[in-house]
């Protein structure tokens, strides 16, 4: 017998993996919670069906979603997370030894409880003493913040279910309104690819223009989201993130990373031509 986890990318396309074993299902009060095992892959968590991470490719996402703004930012100590359960982006973040608090925001406790037991590579970090978890929705945690953060970054899941106010203009705001005069936000930001992840993609970069000064995307390459082919929100109030970028300074850190580097850095804000079209349309 045979078993596989497939995610339907578009009414059209399926995207499977063969699985060794299912470690985990379970039903929180927001979503199904799953934790499977394979041999392509490592394990992997998916949240009713979406694929959030495999242990063979996650570090490409976490890498990419924490050290392009944290190295642009030229003194980042106060760091807002939201999502993230898995603590991927806490473990590269608790690298910077610079860095004095973390304040985590995850809707749902169980996913944290699960990373922790069947994730230990992505949630090592959780319990470092910077770290503070919030079990509460990301939107209403930031309206009470003011001027207090350096960074922040949205790690969420697709724009519906919990994550859908995680890609609204009134969340937007609020990040803006959260962030020192000088601060950056950084959102995963969906694939342009298909018809329907690219409408999506093209309505948050529309709401995020429309809240920050400085709004630019990237891209990374990750096998296992739909198409491989995947963008970040880079939204800032005062820093270009290639012009205000020091590489020499983040190389001087000494981490040791496996997808980010400091050219690919400045390579990742260069986009495909339909990319750009699609963003100025909408500019
Ligand atoms: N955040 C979810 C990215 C979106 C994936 N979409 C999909 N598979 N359709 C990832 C969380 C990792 N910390």
């Amino acid at each position: 017998m045979e078993l596989w986890f497939t995610e339907r990318h578009t009414p059209n396309v399926k995207f499977s993996i063969k699985v060794d074993r299912q470690l985990y299902s379970g039903n929180s009060e927001f979503q199904r919670i799953d934790i499977f095992s394979s041999k392509e892959f490592g394990r992997f968590l998916t949240l009713d069906g979406y694929m959030m991470l495999t242990e063979k490719d996650e570090f490409i996402y976490h890498e990419m979603i924490t050290h392009v703004p944290m190295s642009v930012h030229p003194n980042p100590k106060n760091i807002l997370v939201i999502g993230a359960g898995d603590g991927g982006v806490v473990r590269e973040l608790t690298r910077y030894t610079t860095v004095e608090n973390i304040d985590l925001v995850e809707i749902d406790e169980l996913v944290v409880e699960v990373s922790k037991k069947y994730l230990p590579t992505t949630a090592c970090r959780l319990d470092d003493e910077r770290v503070h978890i919030y079990y509460e929705d990301g939107v209403k945690f930031i309206r009470r913040c003011e001027d207090k953060y350096d960074v922040i970054i949205v790690d969420s899941t697709d724009p519906f279910g919990p994550g859908e106010g995680l890609f609204t203009k009134e969340f937007y705001g609020s990040c803006f309104k959260a962030l020192h005069e000088d601060g950056i936000m950084v959102n995963q930001h969906e694939s342009p690819f298909y018809d329907e992840d690219a409408a999506a993609m093209q309505r948050s970069h529309k709401r995020i223009v429309e809240s920050f000064p400085i709004s630019k995307v990237y891209q990374a390459h990750i096998p296992t989201y739909p198409s491989g082919h995947w963008l970040f929100g880079f939204a800032s109030k005062k820093y270009h993130p290639v012009r205000d970028y020091n590489g020499t300074k983040w190389s001087m850190l000494g981490l040791h990373t496996r997808y980010y580097n400091t050219q690919l850095h400045t390579g990742a804000f260069a986009l495909p031509n339909y990319v750009e079209e699609m963003l100025r349309d909408v500019e």
